[in-house]
């Protein structure tokens, strides 16, 4: 059986939607657990989506805060430590978890104005340019998830 070009351009069309659903670079779920002692960091988590193409997170910037770093808690010798981190492999596709024990966010000087909304606004800053402006709700430590 032969299908009209039409039929088949259709189709084509279907596969292409279906193949791109879900390849968006964003984030997901961004919290930021707030550190109960005044001076100490605190720590940033989400889900960062991949998009159409391999990127990498090379920053992470907001106004309402002092300053903010990538880590990696890692073991060593038993010890418990954490890496600054340059950048952050984001695959095409893929979800990288920045997650407690692994790759966070650590922020200091959070402003009270961000700490009444709750919210903290963060500008995620990728390798091939993209800026991707999120907001965290941000948590107080201790509190139910
Ligand atoms: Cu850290």
């Amino acid at each position: 059986m032969k299908l009209p070009s039409f039929v088949i351009a259709a189709l084509a069309a279907l596969i292409l939607t279906a193949c791109g659903q879900g390849d968006i670079l964003n984030a997901k779920n961004a919290v930021v657990n707030l550190s109960p002692v005044e001076g100490n960091p605190s720590a940033g988590y989400m889900n960062l989506t991949g998009g159409p193409v391999d990127v990498e997170l090379v920053g992470v910037t907001s106004d309402d805060v002092l300053r903010m770093e990538m880590h990696e808690t890692v073991e060593e010798n038993g010890m418990s430590m954490m890496n600054k981190l340059k950048s952050i492999s984001v695959p095409s596709g893929k979800t990288v978890k920045l997650q407690p024990g692994g790759k966070h966010l650590m922020i200091w000087g959070i402003g009270e104005g961000a700490k009444k909304r709750g919210l903290l606004t963060m500008t995620l800053i990728y390798s091939n340019d993209d800026r991707i402006k999120i907001d965290a709700v941000i948590k107080k430590m201790g509190a139910a998830e």
